[in-house]
């Protein structure tokens, strides 16, 4: 157990305090204090830290590009089970821990989902004792600051790392490694063997920065290690290794500077979206091969033999950005290890292991030829034998050409990702059981046939200490009064509560919680954004990236429609509603911004209308990301989860509105059919298109939106609102959206589901007002949302993935 006494955490924090700032408390400001509190509870874990490094175990590494971890010190305190102490040690120094708590930056290092579940991995990898670590890139901007200007999203630089620190991390300079760019590759004949030589390159210091990851009450402490690309030498000097490229020239040094530390500038703000740009290849490169060598430098250490790799080391591929992981693992086998081709590709092989999230094609990695081989030159050669042996393979057992150009990596001058994970790893898993039918299925069918064996599904799951424990103390309380403790290890336990669903006594308790949260909020969006919102209306919620398929542009119609609907008869009776929504949109993805437009504007428009008489308010929330998720989930009604189905891949944030009593409405789509299952049809609001639908359609035609919008009243009703000037301000952004749903005939369904929607949300109208019925349903979605926790997720990777056959 880490233990402190209140007195030595009193002193340690005076001490340092000077040590950092050679002030006193009075002096400091709440950001100062949180920097000098995250610095003494490292020193406090130091000594478990370093233990866990030296693990000789198999140990997991998950890279990932994003990795989206939140705020850290309510959630390390929580897991290291000090809170207690330290906030009491606080006080007596005049100090409010809840001011430090919301005084941290919080690293927005990821875009949504991925990044998201990245983070939750780690949480329950750490909580489960299992070795297993991140790498990432300590992005110097994470994803932009958003702000709303007449309504239109702004995006401003995300600038975390003010004083170039971050309170959590430590700098491991020691443990740096070098990263080539560039140049040209020649085999050269060396010991009666052709080696490759790599000449004229660009080297890139990859300087490992170490995040502790914090188990729940188990002294277990991982590492998440993000890497910052530098210059080779910290002095800034010239080095003959590049003189080649940068000829010695002050200015040429200069060059240097910049191409180094671009690599790890700006995330990417692009969610489910491949850029395709020079730079984001640079990035991807950049990660992988700073990891790969951090682990080989690593197992060296231990003096392992080189052909058991994969009985001690595991590598997960978060998607695709990672993918070059098997060639560049390939590299050093080869021309470091001097294994053979056999030797190398089958250690590689059994190694890395990789998780597709999303089935849509603009999300599908392909990287041109000419690109890699000239950014890559000795990873593309690799590539092409990998592909050249597979082809091989394929003709050999197919003899069928269209099949090898949709299996092969290299086709029409591209670089497929998705193929190369696939040929290159022994495990491909989907995030939602339908999502992995679908792979299995449709998308990846080909490569499912050929080898069933390698494909599972690994529903996604969520870290329930942040998501319940963290962010809805009262809940999680009241939990813990009636069913004890064990339930925060084994979520599985939250099934007990289902004893008090006919418990009057426990659904009041239940439904005051939700009223003290929705108060809350209410006075957070209040002070601002100066919009009076009720705590007695349905909190309706979408918060996620804004995307066509997500459909927040569905939401944001059916408002019009009940809008006019109030117009029309404004004594209708309808439970006064508060929608809300969160939604950053890519910089360059219009459409999206367009739709962010007409919320705002629609926002405006119905906020201002006295005649509806506050019973139906919209309010946009701006720069929507982690934190504000925990302030915004725990007090949510209903849980508006409807993209079309078959697009989103999982959800999480489906799984994060359960655990916390909402009411899903949803499509049956990802992960939505898996709550469906666990709660049962009473307890869950679904409409819309089924996957075989949608996939019939996409198949076969058969879908006018044209013919829709002309025989339908109430869609054209608020299709035509888009154009006609019903609402102020969006004659551009109306107009385009209107071309998405009726010129370009609804990609996403959107009309089609219009009229389901409407019903579903009258039906929600009418299940709110039995609020006692209403409290049950929530309780059936708490105490069943137990196998959504990502420790379930992460005991599965492990058992079937990571471990399997250990
Ligand atoms: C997201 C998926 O869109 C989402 O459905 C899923 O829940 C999440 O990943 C975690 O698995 N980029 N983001 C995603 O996929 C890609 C690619």
């Amino acid at each position: 157990m880490v233990r402190i006494t209140k007195q030595e955490f009193k002193e340690m924090f005076n001490s340092k305090i000077y040590s950092i700032y050679a002030h006193s408390i009075n002096e400091a400001t709440n950001e100062q204090l949180q920097i000098v509190l995250s610095s003494v509870i490292k020193d406090i874990i130091a000594k478990y830290w370093v233990d866990n490094r030296l693990s000789t175990n198999k140990e997991v590494y998950y890279f990932s590009i994003e990795f989206l971890i939140g705020r850290q010190l309510k959630s390390n305190l929580l897991n290291l089970q000090i809170e207690e102490v330290i906030k009491e040690g606080l006080e007596d120094m005049g100090i409010d821990l809840d001011d430090l708590i919301c005084a941290e930056k919080d690293p927005a290092l990821g875009n949504g989902g991925l990044g998201r579940l990245a983070a939750c991995f780690l949480d329950s990898m750490a909580s489960l004792n299992i070795s297993g670590h991140g790498y990432g890139i300590r992005y110097k901007y994470g994803l932009f600051e958003q702000k709303f200007i007449n309504g239109y999203q702004v995006e401003v630089p995300d600038n975390w790392l003010l004083h170039e620190q971050y309170s959590w991390e430590s700098i491991r300079p020691n443990k740096a490694v070098v990263v080539k760019f560039g140049g040209e590759v020649y085999l050269e004949e060396d010991n009666g063997r052709l080696k490759a030589k790599h000449h004229g390159y660009i080297p890139v210091m990859a300087m490992p920065y170490d995040i502790p990851i914090i188990g729940y009450d188990n002294d277990f402490i991982n590492t998440l290690r993000l890497f910052k690309a530098e210059i080779l030498n910290r002095d800034f000097g010239i080095n003959t290794l590049y003189a080649n490229t940068f000829t010695g020239s002050y200015e040429q040094a200069l060059k240097y500077k910049y191409y180094t530390e671009e690599i790890s500038q700006v995330l990417y703000p692009n969610d489910s979206n491949h850029a395709g740009k020079l730079l984001r290849l640079k990035q991807e490169y950049f990660l992988v091969s700073s990891g790969i060598q951090d682990i080989i430098n690593k197992y060296r250490k231990n003096k392992f033999d080189i052909l058991d790799f994969p009985k001690h080391i595991a590598i997960h591929i978060n998607d695709t950005h990672p993918t070059l992981c098997i060639p560049e693992l390939m590299r050093i086998l080869l021309d470091e290890e001097g294994l053979s081709w056999e030797e190398a590709f089958d250690i590689t092989k059994n190694t890395i292991s990789y998780t597709n999230h999303t089935i849509m094609a603009e999300a599908m990695e392909k990287w041109p030829v000419d690109m890699m081989k000239e950014l890559l030159p000795r990873i593309y050669m690799i590539i092409e034998e990998i592909n050249k042996r597979y082809v091989e393979y394929l003709n050999h057992k197919y003899n069928d050409n269209e099949k090898i150009r949709r299996m092969s990596i290299i086709c029409d001058n591209n670089i497929n990702m998705a193929n190369l994970s696939i040929i290159g790893s022994y495990s491909v898993n989907g995030v939602a059981k339908l999502h992995t039918e679908i792979l299995k299925k449709e998308v990846l069918s080909d490569f499912y046939e050929d080898d069933p064996g390698k494909f599972n599904n690994k529903t996604n799951g969520i870290a329930h200490r942040r998501w319940l424990i963290s962010c809805n103390e009262d809940l999680s309380n009241l939990i813990t009064e009636h069913i004890g403790n064990i339930w925060k290890k084994d979520t599985e336990e939250l099934k007990r509560l289902e004893d008090y669903k006919e418990n009057r006594n426990f659904l009041k308790k239940l439904e005051c919680i939700k009223i003290k949260n929705k108060t809350k909020l209410a006075n957070f969006i209040a002070e601002e954004y100066g919009i009076c919102i009720n705590p007695e209306s349905i909190y309706d919620v979408q918060i996620k990236r804004l995307h066509a398929y997500k459909r927040q542009l569905l939401n944001v119609l059916h408002i019009l429609h009940l809008y006019h609907e109030l117009l029309e008869n404004p004594e209708l009776d309808i439970v006064p509603r508060t929608f809300i929504f969160g939604a950053k949109a890519a910089p360059g993805y219009h459409l999206a911004k367009c739709i962010i437009k007409l919320i705002n504007s629609v926002a405006e428009k119905i906020n201002n209308d006295k005649s509806i008489n506050n019973k139906i308010k919209v309010v946009f929330i701006e720069n929507y990301g982690v934190s504000l998720a925990e302030k915004i989930i725990p007090s949510t009604d209903v849980s508006e989860q409807i993209s079309t189905a078959t697009k989103e891949a999982s959800g999480t944030g489906n799984m994060k509105f359960m655990m916390n009593g909402a009411i899903t409405l949803a499509t049956l789509d990802g992960a939505n059919v898996e709550i469906y299952d666990q709660v049962g049809e009473e307890n869950i609001v679904i409409f819309g298109l089924k996957a075989s639908q949608v996939l019939n359609y996409n198949k076969y035609g058969g879908y006018s939106s044209l013919d829709l919008y002309n025989s339908n009243f109430k869609i054209k009703r608020v299709v035509d609102d888009l154009v006609n000037g019903f609402i102020p301000n969006i004659s551009k952004e109306g107009r385009v959206i209107y071309d998405s749903l009726i010129t370009y005939n609804d990609e996403y369904f959107v009309l089609r589901d219009f009229e389901n929607y409407i019903e579903a949300q009258s039906k929600i109208d009418t299940l709110y007002r039995d609020k006692e019925k209403w409290s049950k349903m929530c309780l059936i979605n708490i105490a069943n949302s137990g196998i959504f926790s990502s420790d379930r997720t992460i005991s599965e990777y492990a058992k079937d993935i990571w471990f399997r056959g250990c």
